[in-house]
């Protein structure tokens, strides 16, 4: 059982309950600004056995306590790929989100991943994540974890997996696979604590290689 999960488990009953809830009186609209879409149209051509029903609707609000910052801008990126074979780790979290060229870090083959350091550990509430948008592709074994090691040795939390056949190594996920697009994918870290987030993808359906826009981390100072 991983930290995270360690967590709810402790949580009364009442207080699940006020986490389930999407919103509140102390919660608020994450407010996100969006780069313009670079297709448009459902994809129909892309199979993979762990694919999300695709709706083609936009994301709903997403409610985060007030007080909920973006915690990730121009903080340091480290990657198991320290030299990008396009463009650079500080792309990742340097706020320009445009699908086109030019505006993305591409990773080698395989599993890899990036890690960006909040320099502090905050209580995380949304992470945002644009791997690349110009085209529909889906990208493979996405597991998003948080931590105050910057290791990943200890203290773990999994906030999403959709490695459903543990491809990497890291355990089977619950989550399922979805269609890169102009919204990025928001995840919901449910307050998970941590300083680092690492990121890992195993490449995509259009290539092996691995691709960053922008992450974006949400979250709020521990009290
Ligand atoms: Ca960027
Ligand atoms: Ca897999």
């Amino acid at each position: 059982m991983n930290k995270y999960c360690f967590v709810y488990a402790l949580l009364p009953a009442a207080m699940l309950a006020a986490v389930a809830a999407s919103q509140g009186p102390d919660k608020v609209e994450l407010k996100l600004q969006l780069p313009k879409p670079m297709f448009i149209g459902t994809p129909t051509n892309i199979k993979s056995p762990n694919l999300e029903v695709i709706t083609g609707k936009p994301r709903g609000p997403f409610y985060v306590p007030v007080g909920t910052k973006l915690l990730s801008l121009n903080r340091p990126v480290k990657s198991s790929d320290m030299q990008p074979v396009i463009g650079e780790l500080t792309m990742v979290t340097d706020g320009e989100k445009e699908g086109g060229d030019g505006y993305f870090v591409e990773l080698g083959p395989s599993e890899q991943w990036v890690q960006i350091d909040l320099g502090a550990s905050y209580a995380l509430h949304a992470i945002l994540v644009w791997h690349y948008h110009s085209q529909a592709r889906v990208y493979r074994d996405v597991i998003v974890q948080v931590s105050d090691d910057k290791d990943f040795l200890k203290g773990v939390a999994t906030v999403f997996n959709n490695d459903h056949d543990n491809t990497a190594g890291l355990g089977i996920g619950k989550d399922k696979e979805y269609v890169e697009v102009a919204e990025g994918r928001l995840i919901d870290s449910r307050g998970a604590r941590g300083r680092y987030v690492r990121l890992y993808s195993g490449g995509n359906t259009s290539n092996d290689l691995n691709h960053y826009v922008e992450v974006e981390v949400y979250g709020t100072p521990l009290t």
